[in-house]
């Protein structure tokens, strides 16, 4: 039996972390029973420090994509066996925009405004005694600013941060265009990351540019209706 150790849901969403949820998306769409276990809160998240991680038959295997591979690899599937070769590399390249590029926006946009911050990750830490609760919620958000800065779009200012990520919004709806799924008639990997990323940037919880500038992408909205109804219903 497969665990996936998640965060658990947030935000009216199943995981505030899009790479849970791509993680969620990728064991749907393989079809195999999985059991969830959600953080029980503390220092150590997982192996590599970090969420998503499986648990296979006492297997750990710690990353998104790393889980991915071990799914095709282990139960013989193919998550883009119906695509053509340029599809595979599109959606490849798709994913990897979400994943790390697009991802240092939505962190951004979180972390880094008061507002949204405020009403979303300092959450995390309500569990924290209350005397070291702002001193570890000012440490976390350091921390977080500290990698911003160190992948390089923390050192851009907010307007040019949402100059960036409403590219990368617009691209995922040109190469969407007309489809169902980035796979075309049906889902491939890519949609497992896509879906997650073009869901938290839905998130009605935090106002943010990645929010309205995917609204105003009629086919990206009708994307996340299916991404949540195919995934997570
Ligand atoms: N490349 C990793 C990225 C996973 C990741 O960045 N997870 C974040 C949440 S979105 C995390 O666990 N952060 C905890 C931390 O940095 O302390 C994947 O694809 O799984």
């Amino acid at each position: 039996m497969i665990t996936l150790h998640t965060f658990g849901p947030a935000f009216g969403q199943p995981d505030p972390s899009p790479f849970v949820m791509k993680a969620m998306a990728l064991l749907k769409l393989s079809g195999l029973p999985f059991t969830t276990d959600v953080f029980a809160g503390g220092t150590h998240v997982g192996p590599k420090g970090k969420r998503p991680f499986i648990v296979d038959d006492g297997v750990t295997v710690s990353d998104s994509t790393l889980i991915r591979f071990h799914l095709e690899q282990k139960y013989g599937l193919d998550f883009d066996a119906h695509l053509t070769p340029q599809q595979k590399g599109v959606t490849w390249a798709v994913e990897k925009m979400c994943e790390e590029h697009l991802y240092f926006a939505a962190v951004y946009f979180r972390w880094m405004v008061d507002e949204n911050f405020n009403k979303g990750p300092a959450t995390f830490f309500n569990k924290v005694p209350a005397l070291v609760r702002p001193l570890i919620r000012a440490f976390m958000r350091n921390k977080t600013r500290k990698m911003l800065h160190a992948q390089g779009l923390g050192r851009h200012t907010e307007s040019e941060i949402t100059q960036l990520a409403c590219r990368d919004i617009d691209a995922l709806a040109q190469v969407l265009g007309d489809d169902d799924w980035f796979g075309g008639a049906s889902p491939c990997a890519a949609d497992a990351s896509a879906g997650a990323f073009v869901l938290a940037s839905v998130c009605e919880h935090f106002d943010t540019p990645l929010l309205a500038r995917s609204k105003s992408h009629k086919n990206l909205v009708a994307y996340a209706r299916r991404v949540q109804s195919r995934f997570f219903a």
